[in-house]
């Protein structure tokens, strides 16, 4: 701050003080990718079973056409980022050749054993510049030592292997399931463990730290990323992407404090919303009928990636290998919906008048239609309720609206509102649901309507408003 005094600039061209807590870059990148894929796939999927027992055996695991680069074109077609594999469910079987179990890919038809699904997705990824994630579930209803000391070794070895042996992961995937019963090597009993202490966390974190520092850790309680408090695809409408970690743990069972975080959170964890495209998370082949429709999807990612979380979009691959083909075109037809309704600004080129900024150049009003996330308009310090008018050449249809805050300085917004001018006076505009906290993006819906002038204010704020981006669209009907 002081150069820039020095230097004779007014002290308001440095950026607001951060609001705490704030992400990392890797926290910020990885909010940034918005949409990605998860893979469901094993001797579940050939045994028509959500939870495998444990004690499947390896030769069904038989299949005939599979192709991870279908997958990773079906993906980046519906315009994802990347692609979350269960290299290992709660069953235990292993979809790459760990050296550490004979439960795994090695022993399967596929490929006379000599296989690596995880290999072959690294690679495919690689080709089509997509990301990859892992899932590693930690309970393994296989192992005989599942419950003791023993199995913590196998785990984290098994994870080593999966940080080591495949290029950079954006994502470690740490389930939180722990259903008892099991095979556990012939015991055929349950076997319950201590959910916040058995695995050790701090142990795994700081492996994946040191092997993978880029990797977003997700939990329910992070400390990458947090799962949303429930698997149907949705965030809250005022959705925090704070939580008070130290009271959150793998197991947590307040699922509904996950769904909105804590406004007053000591640490950064963003929710991502999982969510199977069926109703399954493994391929049922009666389930061919039950593929969430496009009007479904794109519902769930305005109430996902438009309610500040991320969109894991499952894909439950069938017994040959590959995604359904009622599950990729619908995929497809979202993103392609999603881009036929957000995909013009009508807000570039408007005349912005802000009741306060920053200063007239750094952090002026058009930072915030430059489509660029890393400019934003902010208010002076003390300032935390502004307006913000925009002026339109002519009048437009408008029923959808796009608010982004530059996260990377503290999620500050608590509450704002929307108005339009209609015949000599201000309107408000009701998309019918909350509008409190905006975060990486808020996206809302509403009827149409026809104006050449929008208004948002910004009503409540833990500090001055740095905001990003601002959209209005008009979706055809
Ligand atoms: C859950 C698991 O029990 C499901 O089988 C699935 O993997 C889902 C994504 O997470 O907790
Ligand atoms: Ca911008």
């Amino acid at each position: 701050m002081a150069w820039a005094v020095a230097m004779g600039m007014g002290a308001q061209t440095v950026p607001p003080a951060a609001v705490v807590p704030v992400p990392s870059a890797q926290q910020v990148a990885w909010q940034r990718m918005e949409t990605y894929a998860f893979v469901h796939f094993g001797p579940n999927t050939f045994l028509d079973q959500e939870w495998g027992y444990g004690d499947a055996d390896p030769q069904v695991f038989n299949p005939t056409r599979l192709d991870c680069e279908q997958w990773a074109r079906t993906a980046k077609a519906a315009g994802m980022q990347g692609i979350i594999l269960t290299a290992k469910h709660h069953d235990g079987f292993c979809l790459w050749p760990s050296r550490y179990t004979d439960y795994s890919i090695r022993n399967t038809p596929y490929k006379d054993g000599q296989g690596d699904i995880v290999a072959e997705l690294a690679a495919a990824c690689r080709k089509y510049g997509l990301k990859m994630g892992l899932y590693l579930s930690p309970w393994d209803r296989h192992q005989a030592c599942y419950g003791t000391p023993l199995y913590l070794e196998y785990y984290y070895a098994q994870l080593e292997e999966l940080l080591t042996q495949y290029g950079p992961l954006f994502e470690v995937w740490l389930d939180g399931a722990n259903g008892g019963d099991g095979w556990y090597g012939g015991a055929k009993e349950k076997r319950t463990i201590d959910r916040r202490t058995y695995y050790d966390w701090p142990r795994g974190r700081a492996l994946i730290a040191r092997l993978q520092p880029n990797a977003i850790i997700f939990s329910d309680g992070g400390p990458g990323c947090r799962w949303v408090g429930n698997e149907d695809g949705h965030a809250g409408e005022t959705n925090w992407s704070l939580l008070r970690i130290d009271e959150v743990y793998p197991g947590y069972e307040k699922y509904q404090e996950l769904t909105g975080g804590h406004a007053d959170g000591d640490a950064w964890v963003a929710a991502e919303c999982d969510v199977s495209i069926r109703p399954g998370w493994f391929y049922h082949q009666r389930e061919d009928t039950a593929v969430k429709t496009v009007d479904q999807l794109v519902d769930l990612y305005y109430r996902s990636v438009g309610h500040n979380a991320t969109l894991l979009l499952n894909f439950p691959v069938d017994r040959e290998g590959l995604i359904h083909p009622i599950d990729s075109a619908r995929a497809v037809a979202m993103r392609h919906r999603i881009q036929a309704e957000l995909g013009h600004n009508l807000l570039t080129g408007a005349n912005i008048k802000a009741s306060n900024a920053r200063d007239k150049k750094q952090f002026a009003t058009r930072q915030l239609t430059d489509g660029n996330p890393d400019t934003y308009w902010a208010t002076a310090d003390g300032v935390t309720r502004a307006t913000l008018e925009f002026r339109l050449n002519r009048p437009q249809r408008i029923n959808r609206l796009m608010l982004q805050e530059y996260i990377s300085l503290g999620q500050r917004v608590r509450a704002f509102s929307v108005e339009y001018y209609n015949q000599g006076r201000w309107l408000p505009i009701d998309p019918g649901e909350e509008t409190t906290t905006i975060g990486h993006k808020r996206l809302l819906r509403f009827g149409t309507v026809t104006t050449s002038r929008l208004r948002i204010s910004f009503t409540d704020s833990r500090g001055p408003l740095c905001i990003s981006e601002i959209g209005a669209y008009c979706a055809p009907s």
